[in-house]
């Protein structure tokens, strides 16, 4: 078999990791970029615009009745979430995972779009806005990386809503774990989000004068030291991203609070160019240059004092008596961080809510295409707080893909007395233990010393390694006082995090002081965007409100959740026994987000970067290599080989499939036999019929969908007929 002709790896005869790589690689230099292995499809980053996209093609991967039809694409993807989602009326999700620039953000896009193109039969204006939105959205949680010049700083769930007859209702977006810090300070050569640098490159002077801003180069977070260059680079449209600040300012300007959101921005530049210096006299701090102060007030509708006071000064409750307090600098640069990141969190929040009452929302009944595009696993030369989160919660989300492929359908094998063969494959369960058990995982250990007012990123180190030494995916040499670092062994590799800054990071505090004066604004924009509550320094509440939570990281596993959902939410959660559960009624926490996936049928699309450098026509074998690796592409193909893809109740089936075999109105019990007499007709026989289920490999679907359109055509012609003859 020539390499590389094979559109379905999971076809060869014989598949070892070289031949995998081999045929990957012929195929990627022959543009072509995506393959299937069973029906998952694998999709390598061409760093360079081919001609495969666009509506013409998109229209010849509609209503596909084999995959095998046409080339492997993610529009063969979408059409089948389409297909799926019409024809059994159940929720469909696509899974899109791989590392930072590996082309999640652009897969996604191409998805939605062509799910918008597939369901356009009754063209509205919304099909243009969920494709329309985005630009806005990546201007706001985009940023430049190490890694990618486009990395997106938050995670979304995009979900499409249809009716019954598969006609667009709207659409929806989550965000999950936006890096608010970002706009505090980011590593060397990063930049800060988009949304900054479009501001300066197309606002004219006089709007750039009206939000009290001058040159770029004058305000610390965008300034020249961290690169403020308008550069291009060239999305999977062809069109470099130059010149979209305008289309962005444009869109924006659709909004009534365009003024409201500029002077945000603007104030959040004033704030984080603000410096401390210590007071001799009131052994407290001083603001060092006052006039950047007032700007900061002024464009936040607060009268400088105020805000000047509560930058310097803490003011706490005791029993029932304020109490005021000098802050020192580094307490005082922690408050003027935990500001400016709350007011880009806050605002970035809004503009979501607001794309989300463009797209009309959820309430009316039908079912979803959900697409999730969360921010992929990071490696750095230097790895925060922010890593941490998102690696964690990658390992949640290969742990769900683990469950889906292996895990699940081995359990059910069992349960329904099918014969198959036992797949090993590499489990992260003891990862998710290490970050999420309590009262000694992780995140609960972190928790707990963020309580502590004493407590340093020393302290941190000392107590992590304490309590998880003894896991083979932790270590940390806690010998030398110099050491800030631990390292954790991910199903993705080994990354070294950096302490310093995650105990401030993780408490992310926003003082009361500050939260009032902000509620209190002059300005109804920036007093509505501080509506929703804010309490204490009780680390629990506060994340509820401020969205780089860590509480969301508790999340059920997803057996537990999965078994929840058959049995009905009065089962008791303490009775459960792999986590203790913490569910918190979190907006947009993984938790929702992982329930919204359980309740869908998964389409997985791993993306793969064939070179670090960003460029075109550069295959890295060993890189590739890795990330086939630890994606479990191999596992799968033998899974999905010896296993079943597709699991049917004897009653869905019957439903769907009865006329195979049946008359139309013939009553038909549904039954393992009656099951088996259908099944009988398919041209292979390496179905099984279980207790309570058909078990069909993933190929089967397609012969069984062919023979129902078959008889379909053939009792249509029959009644034709009848007509004609009674006629
Ligand atoms: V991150 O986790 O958000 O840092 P992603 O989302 O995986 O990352 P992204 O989609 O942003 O990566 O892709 C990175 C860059 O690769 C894009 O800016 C494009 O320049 C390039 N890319 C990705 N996919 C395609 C494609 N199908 N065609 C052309 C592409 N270029
Ligand atoms: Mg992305």
């Amino acid at each position: 078999m020539d390499l590389g002709s094979v559109h379905d790896l999971a076809q060869l005869p014989t598949l070892d990791a070289k031949t995998l790589l081999d045929h990957i690689k012929a195929r990627y230099h022959n543009h072509m970029i995506y393959t299937y292995i069973g029906d998952i499809l694998i999709a390598l980053n061409p760093f360079v615009h081919l001609n495969i996209y666009g509506p013409d093609i998109g229209a010849r991967y509609n209503n596909l009745r084999f995959k095998s039809d046409m080339p492997p694409h993610l529009y063969a993807v979408s059409d089948s979430a389409y297909q799926n989602l019409c024809r059994t009326g159940n929720n469909q999700c696509c899974v899109i995972s791989g590392e930072s620039g590996a082309g999640k953000t652009e897969s996604t896009k191409i998805v939605v779009q062509h799910i918008t193109q597939l369901c356009k039969h009754e063209s509205s204006a919304l099909h243009a806005k969920i494709v329309q939105v985005n630009p806005l959205l990546e201007a706001f949680g985009n940023a430049k990386t190490a890694i990618n010049d486009n990395s997106s700083r938050f995670g979304k769930y995009i979900e499409i809503k249809f009716n019954t007859e598969g006609g667009l209702l709207g659409g929806k977006i989550s965000e999950y774990l936006l890096e608010k810090s970002r706009v505090v300070g980011r590593g060397k050569g990063e930049r800060n989000f988009h949304i900054f640098y479009y501001m300066f490159a197309g606002l004219s002077p006089e709007q750039l004068k009206h939000n009290l801003l001058d040159k770029p180069e004058y305000h610390r977070n965008v300034g020249t030291t961290s690169g403020y260059h308008e550069e291009r680079w060239v999305s999977t449209s062809g069109k470099t991203k130059h010149g979209s600040h305008k289309h962005i300012l444009f869109v924006l300007s659709c909004f009534q609070d365009i003024q409201g959101i500029l002077a945000i921005l603007a104030a959040i530049l004033h704030i984080t160019d603000l410096e401390f210096e210590y007071d001799q006299d009131s052994d407290g701090v001083y603001i060092k240059d006052e006039s950047i102060m007032e700007l900061a007030a002024d464009m936040l509708g607060l009268p400088a004092e105020e805000l000047a006071e509560s930058l310097i000064s803490n003011v706490t409750d005791v029993r029932g008596e304020k109490m005021i307090s000098l802050k020192n600098i580094a307490s005082a640069n922690d408050g003027r961080d935990a500001l400016a990141k709350a007011l880009y969190a806050r605002l970035f929040g809004w503009i979501v809510r607001q794309i989300n009452s463009l797209l009309k929302g959820l309430e009316m009944p039908g079912n979803c295409i959900g697409i999730l595009d969360l921010a992929g696993f990071e490696n750095f030369e230097v790895n925060g707080f922010e890593q941490l989160c998102i690696n964690a919660a990658n390992e949640q989300l290969q742990f769900y893909f683990n469950q889906n492929v292996f895990a699940w359908e081995l359990e059910e094998y069992k349960r329904e007395g099918i014969k198959a063969k036992d797949v090993k494959f590499t489990d992260n369960r003891s990862l998710l233990d290490l970050f999420l058990k309590t009262p000694l995982g992780f995140f609960s250990l972190l928790d707990e010393e963020s309580r502590f007012p004493q407590a340093s990123d020393r302290t941190l180190l000392e107590k992590l390694n304490k309590n998880l030494n003894s896991s083979k995916e932790f270590s940390c040499s806690s010998k030398s006082s110099q050491n800030q670092s631990f390292t954790i062994n991910h199903y993705a590799g080994q990354v070294v995090y950096h302490t310093p800054g995650f105990l401030e990071k993780n408490r992310d505090h926003l003082s009361q002081n500050l939260f009032e004066v902000m509620q209190n604004s002059e300005s109804q924009f920036v007093a509505d965007l501080f509506s929703s509550p804010i309490s204490g320094t009780g680390a629990l509440e506060n994340k509820l409100v401020l969205s780089f939570d860590v509480i969301a990281f508790k999340i059920l596993p997803l057996s537990v959740l999965r078994d929840q959902r058959e049995v009905g939410s009065n089962s008791k959660l303490s009775t459960l026994t792999y986590y203790t559960v913490i569910l918190f009624p979190i907006q947009n926490s993984l938790t929702e987000l992982m329930a919204k996936l359980l309740d869908a049928e998964p389409h997985f699309i791993r993306c793969i970067k064939p070179n670090n450098m960003k460029c075109a026509d550069l295959f890295q074998p060993e890189l590739v290599s890795k990330q086939l690796q630890y994606t479990g592409v191999l596992e799968t193909i033998k899974i999905r080989r010896q296993g079943f893809a597709t699991r049917i109740p004897f009653e869905a089936f019957m439903e769907r499939y009865k006329l195979i075999s049946y008359g139309l109105t013939e009553s038909v019990l549904p039954t393992a036999k009656n099951c088996t007499n259908s099944l009988k007709r398919l041209p292979s026989k390496d179905w099984e019929v279980g207790k309570n289920k058909v078990f069909l490999k993933y190929w089967h679907a397609e012969m069984l969908n062919d023979l129902i359109r078959e008889q379909m055509v053939r009792i249509v012609h029959c009644q034709r007929f009848a007509r004609g003859f009674i006629d």
